[in-house]
């Protein structure tokens, strides 16, 4: 086991250390190494810049289905305080941010029991049609693992089906803590960390950037701390695509958890700090301030944060609810204020992390790198001729230049800490005096290495002649380096192929195509369809167009989902003694379906799920009984006798998986499917939409009457089918209205009558 000091040199060299070694440095490293060391880290990654963007969160409902025991925002449907926006109120709150200087919308959705992918996808248009060049980051994968569940998609058409909505970016809550355990504990409902990890994977293959977080400061260990940044340091290696890591504060009001308080500040110092040390592939590690409030942002500005998120204008309710700030919102002035107290450079970026640039305000200047700043500059004569301090930071800013010079927050926290070590706390003796010997060998190396760096550094500033060849030397390798990579892409400019159509072929026969065509395929996903033969391509990224050729460069990777060659056998779980929704939740989630939904009057309910069936044979509890994926399920259903019927949902337009699911959720099963010619083979079945119901749309019929379904690929016919259920619609509304205004006009005649 390495020891304190060969942990701080791995770290000063810019090597990855172990999670042994991260262990060990998290809990025997005075804060002071921490800080120093992740402020090393942070500046090689980002100079003396720390970013913030200008934004809001949509949080369009807090009912969601999954009750984890950390969170105070989550509400029931039907709670005095729940809330929910429908997607009108979402387009028009949207259009209330219409010409605000905002650049980004992050969507935060919650599991609604009623919302489908589509919905989701539909919420992202409706922001996206009143803010068009705001960047839509939306929904955890929590969520994004559920709709896509749900909709019985593959991740990868899932996930294209929100980026064409309009989502840039995902990002990154329900990490939470991937242990399993305790996971299990404190958030048993929502997807495993492998699940988790398989969204952002996907997602980063598919060229989309998102976030990541953990939960920490509750009853989680450092063990568990540390193999959750372990496996998101793994991903990134593999797939790379994070842009940020925000560790989340545990907030203790209100919850379930309430009860065992938050961690101290030097605990959330060390965590920053830990991150930025052990995370080094990661570009950004975020302070979000809405969870720390000012004070403590600042400081982790000292612990390798380069990052404190926005200006939020009070639009998130996820950290109020669990007892911070009640209306988070921070100005421009302000966070650039909290920055540069900090000593840093406060700079404006975009989801992205590009700067942003905005005509008609100064854009802060940005400093230097830290190794730039040793770079000799041509000296000039008022300079001075020796620099005084190497710590100190460039003189690049011109706010604080005529002010006294403040020490960094930095350098107040580095000395506040020696004096705590200088005065250890009871018990502490022991340890410190073997970090104190540890410490003295790392500083010392430090001090020999920096001496040296002072004596080039002197050298050069008097022979400025020597410093000027050396700087044209480096400017003119720079323009041959960039003159030389600019052509090699020049050549290659010209040289693309447009992608081949490899839906419908078979592993081999793609293997084949993708070899003639200098492309590699890679195979991401499987679905299981009992009517296509396995290893039939489902479907491909980047796609085919029938409008123009998508054309890509050599080499370049193609994503297939393809048909699996058996079907997986799994246990039946047994889903009754809950909500329908709830029940059809778990069956997908093992990849079973519905055969029949039989509905039984009851006294009490409706939709609750009385008993199961598979192939006739009930299930109980401890049944153990395994089907193959696919396998239907009946379940046995409650209604009250005063809700015996249902509306018919309108189904035109959407897929069979979307109408599959709405139909059930309406409490009806589905009859016939048919399709037309256009539909030629069983791949374009999953391309294919509703242009027919055999039920009216909103009609009231008895729950588990059969509604048939006819589908087609044919375009025309579908525009002409959507517009014709449109129509309907008004009309049934406007029926509906009629009907109302003349019930209320019999009513008022009958209660004249009687007077
Ligand atoms: O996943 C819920 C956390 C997350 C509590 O990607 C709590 O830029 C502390 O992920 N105490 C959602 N934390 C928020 C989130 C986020 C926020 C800001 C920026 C980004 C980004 C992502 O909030 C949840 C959960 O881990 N959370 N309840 C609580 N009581």
């Amino acid at each position: 086991m390495r020891n304190i000091s060969e942990i701080a040199d791995i770290v000063r060299r810019g090597e990855r250390i172990s999670s042994e070694d991260a262990l060990t440095l998290w809990r025997e490293a005075p804060l002071w190494l921490l800080g120093e060391l992740a402020t090393e880290r942070k500046r090689k990654a980002s100079g003396d810049k720390v970013f913030y963007n200008r934004n809001v969160h949509l949080e369009p409902s807090n009912i969601c289905l999954f009750n984890c025991e950390f969170c105070s925002f989550r509400r029931r449907e039907g709670d005095p305080d729940a809330w929910y926006m429908s997607l009108d109120e979402v387009e028009a709150r949207a259009r209330e941010l219409q010409g605000s200087d905002i650049t980004e919308v992050h969507i935060v959705g919650g599991v609604h029991p009623k919302h489908t992918l589509e919905t989701y996808c539909e919420m992202i248009r409706c922001v996206k049609r009143a803010l068009p060049h705001v960047a839509i980051k939306a929904y955890t994968a929590v969520e994004i693992f559920y709709m896509i569940r749900q909709a019985n998609v593959s991740v990868v058409e899932g996930l294209r089906r929100l980026v064409d909505a309009g989502m840039e970016a995902i990002p990154g809550g329900g990490a939470e803590i991937f242990d399993a355990e305790l996971r299990s504990k404190i958030c048993p409902e929502k997807c495993s960390a492998e699940e988790w990890l398989a969204v952002h994977r996907i997602a980063h293959n598919m060229g989309l950037s998102t976030n990541c977080t953990m939960l920490y400061g509750h009853i989680e260990t450092l063990e568990q701390r540390v193999d959750h940044l372990e496996r998101l340091r793994k991903l990134q290696d593999e797939a790379p695509g994070f842009d940020a890591f925000i560790p989340l504060k545990y907030r203790s009001r209100n919850n379930r958890m309430s009860d065992i308080g938050e961690c101290s500040v030097e605990e959330d110092m060390r965590m920053m700090a830990m991150s930025r040390i052990f995370l080094d592939n990661i570009p950004h590690i975020k302070a979000y301030w809405v969870a720390y409030g000012r004070p403590t942002t600042e400081m982790a500005l000292a612990f390798g944060a380069d990052d404190i998120d926005g200006t939020i204008e009070d639009t998130t309710k996820i950290y109020s609810m669990a007892g911070a700030d009640s209306s988070p919102r921070m100005s421009v002035a302000e966070l650039e204020a909290l920055v540069r107290d900090a000593g840093f450079v406060p700079v404006e970026r975009d989801t992205h992390y590009n700067e942003v640039k905005r005509t008609g305000e100064p854009m802060p200047k940005a400093e230097p790198k830290q190794e730039v700043k040793a770079e000799p500059k041509p000296k000039t004569k008022s300079e001075p001729e020796v620099r005084s301090e190497p710590e100190v930071r460039p003189e690049t800013k011109p706010e604080t230049k005529s002010k006294p010079v403040k020490p960094s927050l930095e350098q107040q926290i580095k000395e506040k800490m020696l004096q705590r070590e200088a005065t250890p706390r009871k018990g502490e003796e022991k340890s410190r005096a073997n970090n104190t010997n540890n410490n003295t060998e790392v500083k010392s190396n430090k001090a020999k290495a920096s001496s040296k760096g002072d004596k080039i550094f002197t050298y050069t500033l008097r022979h400025p002649l020597i410093a000027n060849v050396i700087l044209i030397g480096i400017l003119l390798l720079g323009l041959l380096i960039a003159l030389y990579v600019g052509l090699l892409s020049g050549t290659r400019h010209g040289d693309v192929i447009a992608v081949p159509e490899f839906r419908g072929m078979n592993i081999k026969e793609a293997h084949e195509i993708a070899e003639s065509n200098k492309l590699n395929i890679i195979v991401r996903d499987s679905i299981f369809d009992v009517d296509l033969p396995g290893g039939t391509i489902v479907d491909q990224l980047p796609r085919t167009s029938e409008i123009r050729d998508v054309t890509v460069k050599p080499g370049r990777k193609i994503y297939l989902t393809i048909n699996a060659y058996s079907r997986r056998m799994v246990t039946v779980p047994y889903v009754a003694k809950q909500t329908l929704r709830q029940a059809l939740n778990q069956l997908e989630r093992e990849g079973l379906t519905i055969h029949n939904i039989v509905y039984e009057i009851d006294q009490t309910s409706t939709d609750y799920v009385l008993r199961q069936m598979i192939e006739n044979i009930e299930v109980h509890p401890e049944s153990n009984i395994k089907r193959a994926v696919g396998t239907g399920v009946t379940l046995h259903v409650s209604y009250r006798e005063d809700e015996q019927n249902t509306t018919v949902p309108n189904l035109v337009g959407r897929s069979f998986a979307q109408a599959k699911s709405s139909i059930w959720d309406n409490g009806l099963n589905i009859g016939n499917v048919v399709y037309d010619d256009s539909v030629e083979d069983v791949v374009m079945r999953r391309k294919a939409k509703v242009y027919r119901q055999s039920l009216r749309q909103t009609n009231s019929v008895s729950r588990g009457s059969e509604i048939s379904l006819y589908l087609t690929c044919d375009e025309e016919l579908l525009k002409s089918s959507k517009a014709e259920a449109e129509a309907e619609a008004k009309l049934i509304e406007k029926e509906r209205r009629e009907a109302e205004e003349a019930a209320l006009a019999a009513a008022n005649e009958e209660s004249s009558t009687e007077e």
